[in-house]
């Protein structure tokens, strides 16, 4: 199918231009912190394609993929954790502050919790401009934890918006599982559910069904049934905060690590697509390629375009545009 092509296209430019950051992070050009989410790219890969490019999405501080699926601009993300002026937050933000308002992706904040009412304002003013924009929020386990949350998932039952919880869970906020924080056995979805949201999660670390959910999570959203919460079982393979493996640390097993790496969710979509026919493999390694070409070509451009103007940072009107 076409649409798995799609999913295998744009998981596989996430990954290599996550992987490109990791490898060119000890040059020490990139002067703020990342938060890879390889492993986790099936999810961000399938909004992007449910979603519409009129639709609103806001995402974390592990946000990279999502402003990518989302149609956010390349070299404006590259230039941005470089600190340049052609930054999408013209190089004062860093990784943690992304936004491409040409594609509806309108930003993200390195405080947990932070764009989940930006994300369920944007639903309240579709429905008060009654247009058919649904607002996708991106959200991690942990943002689940803060108060933020129950008031802004609240608003939104109460006033039917047309907002889309994604929620990546992926066991851990920093090094803490979810086991101290959170009542063992108590599932994210069903207590959500009982907030009186419409809710779907799967385990299934297949991307194709992890599409098929967002799907039909998006239509029934785009449908006017009201806010609707989707968890997805997933796990990150780096370091919270940076480029590296961090196997060597007490807080969680490198057999637990292997396990999800085996699950990969690009790996068995590449397999299945190759199996199917959808894709042979010198197509694959020409699509790996070209991906390789844009990566290296928008760190060339984010290393070689111009800091901003110091001055810059004292002015307002460089806020407003007055
Ligand atoms: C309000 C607030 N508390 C704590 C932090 C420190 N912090 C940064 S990321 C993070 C973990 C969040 O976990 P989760 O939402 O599951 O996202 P993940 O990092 O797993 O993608 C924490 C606690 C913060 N940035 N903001
Ligand atoms: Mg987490």
């Amino acid at each position: 199918m076409k649409i798995h092509l799609d999913l295998l296209y744009s998981m596989l430019r996430i990954r290599k231009i996550e992987e490109g950051i990791a490898d060119y992070y000890p040059r020490q050009k990139m002067r703020c912190p990342v938060h890879l989410s390889i492993g986790q790219e099936a999810v961000a890969a399938a909004a992007g394609l449910a979603l519409n490019t009129a639709d609103y999405a806001v995402s974390t501080h592990r946000g990279h993929a999502h402003y990518l699926a989302k149609g956010g601009d390349l070299k404006a993300m590259l230039a941005e954790i470089h600190g340049k002026a052609a930054g999408c937050s013209r190089g004062r933000g860093g990784s943690m502050h992304l936004i491409d308002q040409s594609v509806n992706f309108m930003g993200t904040t390195a405080i947990v919790g932070n764009s989940i009412p930006i994300g369920v304002g944007l639903g309240l003013a579709s429905k008060l401009e009654g247009n058919q924009r649904i607002s996708c929020v991106f959200v991690g386990d942990g943002a689940i934890e803060e108060g933020v949350f129950y008031e802004a998932a609240n608003f939104a039952a109460v006033k039917k918006l047309p907002v889309l919880f994604i929620c990546e869970n992926n066991l851990y906020s920093v090094y803490s599982p979810l086991h101290v924080r959170q009542p063992v056995g108590r599932k994210i979805h069903e207590m959500v559910a009982a907030m009186g949201l419409s809710t779907s999660a799967t385990d299934s670390n297949s991307a194709k069904d992890i599409l098929e959910i967002i799907q039909s999570a998006v239509k029934q959203v785009r449908n006017g049934n009201g806010p609707h919460f989707v968890e997805l079982a997933t796990y990150r393979w780096r370091e919270h905060c940076g480029p590296n493996f961090d196997n060597d640390l007490p807080y969680r097993a490198e057999a637990e690590f292997l396990a999800w790496k085996e699950l990969d969710p690009l790996k068995h979509l590449t397999d299945e697509l190759l199996a199917e026919n959808i894709i042979s493999q010198s197509e694959l390694e020409k699509l790996s390629a070209t991906l390789e070409q844009e990566v290296d070509s928008a760190f060339i451009f984010a290393e070689s375009t111009p800091f901003p103007n110091p001055e810059e940072a004292y002015l307002d009107e460089y806020y407003t545009g007055h």
